[in-house]
């Protein structure tokens, strides 16, 4: 055993033991949120990368469970924005109140609001986008649905993976409308591309 396997044993059951065995019950979050990215800093520096996932999943598991607050948006892919706005502006009365390209995703963007909740006309800029490659094997509709996670995006990919979900993204990304987001893999959830989504900071 080197040092270093020692040192990341020595974290993991340190972790365990100050969340599970630790006699004075820790009914702060904030104090077990500091905990978690504590032992999470150090065990990213000095690590391999799936000790440090399960790192931070014993610690989450222990109580958090995502906290998903509401529905963000509907990513509906579309062939064109212009062709559909009509139907979601002059027959549905919704207002577009901001157009946005994600160049990393290669779509451009529509924003509707209903209520709380949010459509996202996305339109392929290039074949090579999913949204493009999607609509080419004849999908339509709702593309993705979003949900706003108020723990953090990173946190809550670490937990979905820890449960067996595949990951598309293993760290947020930059989304429009200055978000901070994260997919799921439809194959494990459920049939649905799921996007995880906050604010950026
Ligand atoms: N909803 C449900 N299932 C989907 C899907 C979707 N939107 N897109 C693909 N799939 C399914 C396919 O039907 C396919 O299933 P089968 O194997 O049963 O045929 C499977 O997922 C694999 O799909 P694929 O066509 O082989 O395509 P890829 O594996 O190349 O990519 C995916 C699929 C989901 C990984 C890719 O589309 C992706 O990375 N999506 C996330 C990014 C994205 O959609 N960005 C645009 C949004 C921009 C934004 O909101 O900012």
């Amino acid at each position: 055993m080197v040092f270093g396997d020692v040192f990341c044993l020595f974290l993991r059951e340190g972790a365990f033991f100050l969340v599970f065995v630790f006699p004075f019950p820790i009914k702060s979050r904030i104090f077990v949120k500091f905990l978690w990215h504590a032992v999470s800093g150090v065990s990213y520096s000095f690590c391999d990368e799936k000790l440090h996932n399960n790192i931070h999943y014993l610690i989450k598991s222990r109580k958090f469970i995502m906290k998903i607050s509401r529905i963000d948006h509907l990513g509906i892919g579309v062939e064109s924005i212009d062709a559909v706005l009509p139907y979601f502006e002059n027959v549905l009365g919704l207002k577009c109140y901001a157009v946005e390209e994600v160049a990393d995703q290669k779509v451009k963007t529509a924003f509707l609001k209903v209520g709380e909740v949010k459509l996202e006309l996305l339109e392929p800029t290039s074949p090579e986008s999913a949204v493009a490659k999607w609509l080419e094997k004849g999908g339509k509709g709702v593309h993705h649905v979003a949900f706003a996670v108020e723990d953090g995006v990173a946190e809550a990919l670490v937990e979905a993976e820890g449960k067996g979900v595949r990951l598309i993204d293993k760290t947020p990304r930059p989304g429009a409308e200055q978000m901070m987001i994260g997919f799921l893999h439809p194959k494990t959830t459920a049939g649905i591309l799921t996007e995880l989504c906050e604010p950026q900071k």
